[in-house]
């Protein structure tokens, strides 16, 4: 079979909210997004993605969606929206769009209808339920599941009206669309179709793992000391997923050439992993997984440890390995949900941001599948000083602080502490295009606050600097292009008891290339055979002097480049 095209490309995610303001409003428009193109082309990015655009009330920053088939005002118009589209493909790049369909916002059309009345034609497209047998609805313990929604209190919305509950898995602004009703699969497909027929390129599917549900939903485990039960195991990965993706494939992608389709996909397992994105099965291209992004954290998502690299390490070889020979992964460190890697697994302070930025960049784009890099990403953009809860935006962070501090009790000082390191809110700062007030963002007030670091950390600074974290991406975008070991190479894995450096090989068809990335302040010593015959070899890119004998400075990363025989 033919390699397709997004083996080596690399995508640019844009979160519109939070890119560029064009009209002063104080919130990301298309508008900017068009004038600020050729950012993304300069880095070498071959897709652009773009987080919801479509009309919200922002319940969840657009994740809540009123309606799949038209853009939000606040974002611009269906014209605006079509410029942008040829903006992309003028300069030899896709667009792919978010794809929100577990669940839709309260406020869309069908859930009006479905909330209506119980005899709507469109009730059984969400997930009613009665209340628990014997308890009055309405009434504490009365949801028909115990299941804890993802950002707070319970997944069960009552609706006095019809003395029944709704399912959100999310916000109750975000009631879980019912995939087991084929009428909702065929809406579903017939408004992909319309979108790809306009000429985008695809889609990112949020949460996707979590469209079929144990249809007799039962009770979750409840873990010591927590609130709620836990609903994942019923609703992740459930009986039909990939009846149903398959079913879209058939529906949607079918005879369509050169489509993306990425499966967002929380708690999926590698072996999992396989059966999605095998190409003979034909359901998506590749899935995020989020092992990665999870390894500094427990199983209550608000404890913070710190990052082992060990654990690190073994999460990543394992996802090379299961994906060696069937499927296809994709690699990130940043999105809008997840905080700035620079200050969380690298070291942000002005020593070595840059330094350290760059690792964490060539140490991930260097593995084996589809790199992903989040606006800003490529500035070394940083965590935000966020001073008190009144900073916050994100419904996550306000719906956690409020169960932690009034319902569990817990210090406001310690939720901050965790708040500052783990909020969606770092990823989703103003862009910080150059040093006038507002780093260039808006001439308006923005939504959120921009990092006061934007004086030093900009794109016109980083554009104009070729020793800048952007140059640097540039470059490993470049050696995608051009390198087909790293499209292709088997992945070794190097020492992987070192807590210190992250060291691995890919080799392909007579090239071998070694990468070490040292994640620490300190010089360390890569103690790795043959190490004069690596040193000798060709230095693809690095980020500091390199060494003759693989001592590796603070936070730098080597990529060497050798011939090897077959
Ligand atoms: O995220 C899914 C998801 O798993 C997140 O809720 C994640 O658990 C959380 O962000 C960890 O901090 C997707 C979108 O990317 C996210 O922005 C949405 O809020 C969510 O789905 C609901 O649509």
């Amino acid at each position: 079979m033919d390699n397709p095209w997004w083996h080596s490309a690399v995508v640019y995610q844009i979160y519109p909210r939070s890119f560029a303001d064009a009209d002063g409003d104080g919130m990301g428009d298309l508008r900017g997004i068009i004038d600020h193109l050729d950012h993304i082309a300069g880095l070498g990015a071959d897709v652009v993605w773009l987080s919801p655009v479509y009309p919200s009330p922002q319940d969840d920053n657009g994740y809540d969606i009123s309606d799949y088939q038209d853009i939000e005002p606040v974002f611009g118009t269906l014209a605006d929206f079509d410029e942008l589209l040829a903006g992309v493909h003028e300069r030899g790049m896709r667009l792919v769009m978010d794809l929100v369909v577990n669940h839709s916002s309260d406020e869309h059309q069908w859930f009006v209808e479905s909330r209506s009345s119980k005899d709507s034609p469109k009730r059984d497209w969400y997930w009613w339920r009665p209340a628990r047998e014997g308890m009055e609805p309405g009434t504490p313990g009365a949801e028909p599941t115990n299941w804890g929604s993802v950002f707070g209190g319970s997944a069960w919305e009552y609706d006095p009206a019809s003395g029944e509950y709704f399912l959100h898995i999310f916000s109750r602004k975000q009631p879980d669309l019912n995939w087991e009703n084929p009428e909702v699969r065929d809406a579903v497909y017939a408004m992909m179709n319309w979108w790809l027929d306009r000429g985008v390129d695809g889609f990112r599917m949020d949460v996707i793992d979590h469209i079929s549900k144990d249809t007799t939903l039962p009770d979750g485990v409840v873990r010591p000391g927590a609130p709620y039960g836990e609903g994942g195991p019923h609703y992740l990965n459930g009986p039909r997923n990939h009846e149903f993706l398959q079913e879209m494939h058939r529906r949607v992608f079918a005879g369509r050439d050169a489509l993306l389709t990425v499966g967002e996909m929380p708690g999926v397992t590698v072996d999992e992993a396989v059966l999605y994105t095998d190409p003979a099965r034909k359901e998506v291209d590749m899935v995020f997984n989020f092992d990665h992004v999870w390894a500094d954290r427990g199983a209550d998502p608000w404890l913070l440890y710190p990052l082992r690299l060990t654990r690190l390490k073994a999460i990543f070889a394992r996802w090379q390995a299961g994906l060696a020979e069937t499927g296809w992964n994709s690699l990130y460190w940043n999105n809008h949900d997840q905080p700035r890697v620079v200050s969380r697994y690298g070291d942000d302070s002005p020593q070595w941001r840059e330094r350290s930025a760059k690792m964490l960049g060539a140490v991930l784009h260097l593995h084996r599948g589809t790199p992903y890099v989040y606006q800003g990403e490529e500035l070394g953009m940083t965590n935000y000083p966020f001073g008190s809860i009144a900073d916050f935006r994100d419904i996550e962070a306000l719906g956690h602080y409020a169960q932690a501090v009034d319902h569990e009790g817990r210090q406001p000082a310690d939720v901050l502490t965790v708040l500052r390191a783990r909020s969606r809110d770092n990823a989703r700062t103003p862009m910080q295009w150059d040093d006038s007030p507002q780093a260039g963002f808006t001439t308006g007030t923005p939504w959120l606050a921009v990092n006061p670091n934007y004086k030093d950390i900009n794109a016109v600074a980083a554009v104009a600097d070729q020793e800048s974290v952007y140059h640097f991406y540039r470059r490993l975008i470049a050696l995608r292009h051009e390198e087909p070991a790293v499209v292709y190479g088997d992945f070794t894995m190097l020492l992987p008891q070192d807590e210190r450096l992250y060291a691995y090989t890919r080799r392909f068809e007579g090239v071998e290339l070694l990468v070490i990335g040292n994640f620490t302040g300190e010089p360390v010593r890569a103690d790795i055979d043959e190490a004069g015959a690596w040193s000798a070899a060709e230095l693809l890119l690095t980020n500091a002097p390199a060494s003759a004998d693989l001592v590796l400075e603070p936070w730098q990363v080597v990529i060497y480049r050798r011939g090897v025989t077959r």
